[in-house]
């Protein structure tokens, strides 16, 4: 058996968060465990498509899959959520609304620069160009997280070794 929760990722743009988390849930299957991952594609387009890039529409965008991750939870399903996640307080607010060990902060550190440099879909460098407004690091902000449980720095670490930090803590600390 396992104990579900969820696995919020958190980071730049560019930093690794949906790589880390697609391998990741590879990963659980293999040993059984059930997950759901959400991401950009699955809720930006569907639940959250009304939703833009204001700070008002990241929180309520975070907001929602909060809530939805907590129902996911409560139904027994490892959660991975890969999403900037900007704000410190949208990110407490959704550790508030499960129990203490039914979240997991994982911050994807990696610099602007180190970000910048990937740019896999150009979007930096829109930004830089200013035909793309409010975007994080350049012209909206990012708060890094505090005391997040995990952080992985992913101008060190591969995707693979990422991913075994994960499970080692998941196993660590006796969720798998
Ligand atoms: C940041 C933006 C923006 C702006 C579009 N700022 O690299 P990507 O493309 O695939 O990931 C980014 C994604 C961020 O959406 P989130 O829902 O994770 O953001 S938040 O948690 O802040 O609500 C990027 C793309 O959407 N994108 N415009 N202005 N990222």
């Amino acid at each position: 058996g396992h104990k579900s929760a969820i696995l919020w990722f958190t980071g730049l743009s560019g930093s690794g968060k949906s790589a880390i988390s697609v391998k990741l849930e590879t990963a659980l299957h293999k040993k059984g465990i059930h997950t759901y991952r959400l991401d950009g594609d699955n809720v930006r387009h569907g639940l959250n498509k009304n939703l833009g890039f204001s700070s008002e529409d990241r929180t309520e965008n975070i907001r929602r899959i909060g809530e939805v991750s907590k129902l996911m939870v409560d139904a027994g399903l490892f959660t991975l959520t890969a999403f900037i996640s900007p704000y410190h307080k949208d990110r407490d607010q959704v550790r508030e609304l499960v129990e203490t060990d039914e979240f997991i902060e994982i911050y994807v550190k990696a610099s602007l620069e180190a970000c910048e440099k990937r740019d896999p879909k150009g979007l930096y460098k829109k930004a830089r160009l200013g035909e793309i407004k409010n975007f994080t690091g350049i012209d909206a902000p990012y708060e890094a997280p505090r005391e997040p449980e995990i952080t992985l720095d992913t101008t060190k670490l591969s995707i693979e070794e990422s991913v075994e930090v994960i499970l080692t803590y998941l196993k660590d600390k006796k969720y798998i």
